[in-house]
């Protein structure tokens, strides 16, 4: 991978997001889904590289475009291995609310762990307490860390917690310690992320989300230098999910053995997710959120906030790109 890459990247999250904008608040999920989708998947084909798909839509025949194991780009180039989620969120963009967005990961080949489709419990904090606070403490011991780490009082640190059954008692355990609980309906990538950056007022992600949405967050949290480490989780009496109705915990058990994965309880560190000699990890807002705004469309132009973080460099460039449509005749600045 090089530096032109990030620039190329930048293109496939901003064309996806502005894709599935024009669907947002429509009720249409799978439509807006399908529009980043597509879209995302033209402008991959237009870099030069042999990309793959490690984390997608599905299995092949589930999904037909960004399906695991899909070949993108103009097939000469550099190898670059992709994690992708065209349209996260998608409740959240279909209702028109806040914090969805287009977004990947890409590394160097093998460099981003095939996550399986599978709930992982994660953990995202701020690099100042990047291997201090550790998934395996209870969190009340983690918001202690965090607290001397951040020099912040427990009452001034807020906890994104995804807001689901299985987080009963974790959000009890949080508010009990006097730090604020900000549960989130969708959308724990851009919570993560936000963890990386002073500012947001998110301190904190805690809580089980989904496995492949976990490697793009880590994949970010690694070139931020922020704190993420993620633990599968099999047991549907603790994801309480009505996707696993009809799963066991032996059955995933299983599953996750024949994809080779026999060490089910390993923590993995946002290094081991993501562990390419070069990591890239790039966000388009499609909907306004905590890290860069919504698609805008305007009478002569199209506006995008995008996110790219990159350890090509070392940078993580916010980017507000004026598409400019055909006969243009006024362009505000902002
Ligand atoms: C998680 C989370 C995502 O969907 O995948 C969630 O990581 C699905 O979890 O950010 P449930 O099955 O419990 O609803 C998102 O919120 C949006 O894609």
């Amino acid at each position: 991978m090089d530096r032109t890459l990030i620039q190329e990247i930048l293109e496939v999250v901003e064309q996806a997001a502005i894709a599935s904008a024009r669907l947002t608040g429509l009720g249409k999920k799978d439509e807006a889904d399908a529009a980043a989708v597509e879209a995302m998947r033209q402008r991959m084909g237009q870099i030069e590289m042999r990309g793959r798909i490690v984390i997608g839509e599905g299995e092949r025949d589930e999904a037909p475009m960004l399906y695991i194991g899909e070949e993108v780009g103009s097939g000469n180039g550099p190898g670059v291995d992709f994690a992708v989620d065209p349209c996260e969120g998608t409740n959240l963009c279909a209702n028109s609310q806040r914090g969805s967005m287009a977004v990947l990961a890409a590394s160097d080949r093998g460099g981003l762990f095939n996550a399986p489709d599978f709930y992982m419990k994660k953990l995202a904090a701020p690099p100042a307490a990047k291997g201090k606070v550790d998934i395996r403490n209870s969190a009340t011991k983690n918001i202690e860390i965090l607290s001397d780490c951040l020099g912040l009082a427990a009452d001034e640190l807020t906890i994104v917690v995804m807001d689901r059954a299985r987080h009963k008692d974790l959000i009890s355990e949080i508010r009990s310690t006097g730090a604020r609980v900000q549960p989130i309906s969708d959308g724990d990538v851009q919570a993560a992320i936000a963890c990386g950056f002073a500012g947001t007022g998110t301190h904190c992600l805690m809580g089980i989300g989904a496995a492949p949405e976990g490697v793009i967050s880590a994949a970010a949290m690694r070139a931020l230098g922020g704190h993420f480490q993620g633990q599968l989780v099999y047991d549907p009496d603790i994801a309480q999910t009505s996707e696993w109705a009809d799963y066991t915990k032996e059955g995933n058990i299983a599953r996750l053995n024949e994809m080779g994965i026999t060490d089910i309880d390993k923590i993995y560190e946002a290094e081991e997710l993501a562990s390419g000699e070069n990591v890239v990890f790039a966000g388009g807002g499609i909907t306004d959120g905590l890290l860069f705004q919504g698609v805008k469309f305007e009478n002569d132009c199209t506006r995008t906030s995008s996110l790219v973080i990159s350890t090509l460099d070392n940078t993580a460039r916010f980017t507000n790109t004026v598409h400019i449509k055909d006969g243009a005749k006024s362009i505000a600045l902002n």
